[in-house]
């Protein structure tokens, strides 16, 4: 009798077709874990296995359905491409009896082949198939029959490294180990890889048997559902290839989830059992959201990658009984707060995630404002400390592409998407129509390298700032920053480090934005200009407020 010479392969080159091979033949024993959908293949995979077993009875109980082919070849294919596509370890798929003669045999081994599966049992019983578990007449398929759909499947696979593994049923039908070796030999000789002896003893002796007289003419399978306690040893000794672990993951679930559900049934609350299950962040690093946020910088235009930090802690003293119950940014324009025409403006221009310093009546933002992809930090202290405090109680925010921007402003939607068309570092929006007025506490008056042209859409080099927070009456001021802020990677850095730096001042309580600015301008940091007709409002007293109620865009965004 001929041996099974082992191909020589090359590691790290393998197919999924390949790699099987190669654990059919080597003489290490190997073991492949059950899965039954993309998750528990996953799951096999980082464990280490190096293959898996997808399970007719795990695949179907998934399904809602019985082990006896009452999920149609198709569908049990749908749910392997999955399993294929979410690993790179191979699969052995449990094909049943190979879902009707010959012919349908046929068909499956070069879907099989076309989805990257790299080999296929087949069981020599009727179709439609019983487990073997099930304590009741199991038929087994004639031999030559049998015989015809090995061949057939062989003469069939695309690619020459699939496997065909034919399982025997001789040990479970109670037929005994001659017919057993019978079948061996008659299976191996119509080309099969390898063998599946299976047996639902619940000790090894039989399997031992059997390999005794089998003697390695080709590599053995076994499935020690039932004689699981046997040590590994034995089936070393006995030259077993791969032992496949067949139903576990799916009885551990069914287990868990029946846990978890009784619990939450019961109690309508999690509390006590959220330390057995997965948290969500393990969700994720399975589903592999990892590379999608990579993928997404890579190949997605830069303003999905966006965060901003709204700073809208303060109340708004100067608009009086208005602001007793909820801070400024909350106040109604149009029947919606400011805040929230602010944060949809910024979510419509695909801005990932959005971060609001609060600290006057905060319980107001959480209560009325959309919170989706919009996160609280609450500055306790907001009447200690002037906005450049908020805006480091968010400095973790302040990272990747941000938007920095006031809680009391909103501007038409052209402004931010000509803002995110910056590439510089640090960008600030400046309002060259900027009204001559008007109040003490009116500021963020700047003074820029260059006036306005007046034609904004043909100005290919941005303005820079050379300082911020004048006094109008003593110099020619180019315009009024409206209180927004774009940086990228370096310039969130440089904002970030600055921050730091400013924090150490006994006077760091008392600083603004503006102070910001006007500090990294001395350290010949670059802030530049996006300048701007009006068409944006902020709210500092009533008359703003009223003015910002007339304004019809206000509506529409
Ligand atoms: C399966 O996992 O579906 C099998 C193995 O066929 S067993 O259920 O142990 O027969
Ligand atoms: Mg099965």
């Amino acid at each position: 009798m001929k041996l099974i010479q082992p191909k020589k392969f090359k590691e790290n080159q393998l197919t999924k077709f390949q790699k099987l091979k190669k654990e059919l033949n080597s003489k290490e024993l190997s073991f492949l874990m059950e899965a039954h959908n993309g998750l528990t293949a996953k799951i096999a995979e980082s464990a280490g296995f190096k293959g898996i077993w997808a399970s007719g009875l795990s695949i179907s109980t998934a399904l809602g359905v019985r082990d006896n082919n009452e999920a149609s070849w198709t569908q049990i294919l749908d749910i392997l491409e999955f399993m294929s596509d979410a690993t790179n370890i191979p699969i052995l798929v449990d094909g049943d009896t190979g879902y009707g003669n010959f012919n349908n045999f046929r068909r499956l081994v070069s879907k099989l082949c076309q989805r990257d599966i790299a080999g296929v049992c087949i069981e020599d019983k009727q179709y439609p198939k019983t487990n073997s578990f099930i304590k009741k007449y199991q038929k087994l398929a004639d031999i030559d029959e049998f015989c015809g759909k090995i061949k057939a499947g062989k003469d069939t696979q695309k690619n020459d490294d699939f496997s065909i593994v034919a399982r025997i049923e001789a040990l479970i039908a109670g037929w005994g180990i001659g017919e057993a070796i019978k079948r061996a030999e008659a299976y191996y000789k119509a080309g099969a890889d390898a063998v599946l002896i299976h047996s639902s003893k619940n000790n090894a002796n039989e399997i031992v048997k059997f390999n005794k007289e089998w003697n390695n003419r080709c590599p053995v399978v076994i499935i020690p559902t039932t004689y699981y306690k046997t040590p590994t040893n034995i089936y070393k000794k006995a030259g077993i290839s791969i032992v496949i672990w067949a139903n576990h993951s799916l009885r551990a679930a069914i287990k868990a989830i029946q846990d978890v559900t009784a619990h939450l049934y019961k109690k309508e609350n999690l509390r006590g059992f959220e330390n057995q299950i997965s948290d969500i962040d393990e969700v994720f690093k399975i589903a592999g959201n990892e590379e999608l946020y990579q993928a997404e910088k890579k190949y997605l235009s830069e303003k999905r990658n966006y965060n901003a930090v709204v700073i809208a802690a303060s109340k708004g003293e100067q608009l009086q009984h208005l602001t007793k119950n909820k801070p400024k940014c909350m106040l109604d324009i149009h029947g919606k707060p400011l805040l929230e025409r602010l944060t949809s403006t910024l979510k419509k221009d695909n801005i990932g995630k959005i971060t609001v310093v609060s600290g006057y009546k905060t319980k107001t933002i959480e209560s009325e404002l959309n919170l989706s992809n919009v996160n609280i930090i609450v500055n306790k202290e907001y009447n200690k400390n002037n906005e450049l405090y908020s805006l480091y109680k968010a400095a973790s925010e302040i990272k990747e592409n941000c938007i920095i921007c006031y809680g009391d402003i909103i501007f038409r939607k052209y402004i931010l998407d000509a803002l995110l068309s910056f590439e510089n570092d640090i960008v600030i929006v400046v309002d060259a129509l900027f009204k001559k007025k008007k109040k003490d506490y009116e500021k963020d008056l700047v003074i820029c390298d260059r006036p306005f042209t007046g034609n904004y859409l043909l100005e290919k080099k941005p303005a820079s700032l050379k300082c911020i927070c004048l006094d109008e009456k003593k110099c020619k001021v180019d315009g009024q920053w409206i209180g927004l802020i774009k940086t990228n990677i370096k310039g969130s850095k440089i904002i970030k480090d600055e921050l730091k730096i400013l924090s150490k001042q006994k006077k760091f309580n008392s600083l603004t934005i503006p102070d910001l600015f006007n500090s990294l301008i001395k350290k010949k940091k670059k802030i530049f200009v996006l300048y701007i007709a009006g068409q944006w409002l902020n709210v500092n007293d009533v008359f703003d407020l009223a003015e910002a109620r007339k304004v019809t865009w206000a509506k529409s965004i």
